[in-house]
């Protein structure tokens, strides 16, 4: 079984991320380090947030780290909540605060009834490994806001977000089929890609104890020496 630890306290994202990778991934996220620091997400971009979560970790714990930097984009606020999807209402705002917030925001502008209110869902990964970043992945996926909640599954703007060909919100679908076509899906799929091809690379090479183990299995047993006694 292979480690990844997610580079987050975000319980949503964990439950998400580990039902995407199935059950040979052991996973592990931030939630039990209470003593880690959380850093500052000060990139201008979901991938240098990502970065910056990932090596974060990465520099504090053993092992291979995936960090996601995620939010909503809505085109009649010209890109907003964007970057600042976690705390759009205030630094620690709930997500309850948050769609309040960008329902206001809304009801504050002139917008035509029956037009659709155009959004997005973005999401950045980052891996990383002893405090290197490995690779990035983005994914999006493409939507429209409603101005009433409707819902009640997933969790920070779901209840807010039809993905386009559906007719229901994130919080409305099950959870198996926002984890199919959502934007950390989409993210995630070239990150199992890539965690898969080097999974086999380290299976072609062996290491550790287990090119070691390989190695000792191969070796042809030596001749023992004439003074050992039988
Ligand atoms: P970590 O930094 O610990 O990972 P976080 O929740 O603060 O947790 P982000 O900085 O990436 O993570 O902010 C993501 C915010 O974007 C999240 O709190 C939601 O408000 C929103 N968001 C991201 N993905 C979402 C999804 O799948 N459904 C609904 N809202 C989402």
């Amino acid at each position: 079984m292979r480690k990844l630890i997610i580079a987050t306290r975000n319980r949503h994202k964990t439950r998400e991320l580990a039902a995407m990778l199935g059950p040979e991934w052991m996973i592990e996220d931030l939630s039990g380090y209470t003593e880690l620091p959380e850093p500052e997400e000060n990139g201008r971009t979901f991938e240098e947030n990502a970065v910056i979560k990932a090596l974060a970790a990465s520099h504090a714990l053993k092992g291979l780290v995936l960090a996601d930097d995620s939010g909503l984009e809505v085109d009649l606020l010209e890109g907003a909540p964007g970057i600042r999807s976690a705390r759009y209402a205030a630094e620690k705002a709930t997500d309850k605060e948050n769609r309040d917030r960008l329902l206001g925001e809304l009801s504050r502008l002139n917008h035509a009834a029956g037009q659709p209110i155009t959004a997005r869902f973005r999401c950045a990964m980052a891996l990383a490994e002893q405090g290197k970043v490995l690779a990035t992945f983005c994914g999006r996926v493409e939507g429209r806001i409603v101005l009433a909640e409707a819902g009640t599954g997933g969790f920070g703007y779901d209840p807010l977000f039809i993905p386009d060909g559906y007719s229901q919100t994130f919080a409305e679908l099950d959870a198996g089929t926002k984890n199919c076509l959502s934007h950390r899906a989409r993210a995630m799929e070239p990150a199992m890609a890539w965690l898969a091809a080097r999974g086999a690379a380290e299976t072609a090479t062996g290491s550790g104890m287990e090119r070691a183990v390989r190695r000792a299995a191969s070796e042809p047993t030596r001749p023992r020496p004439r003074w050992i006694r039988s």
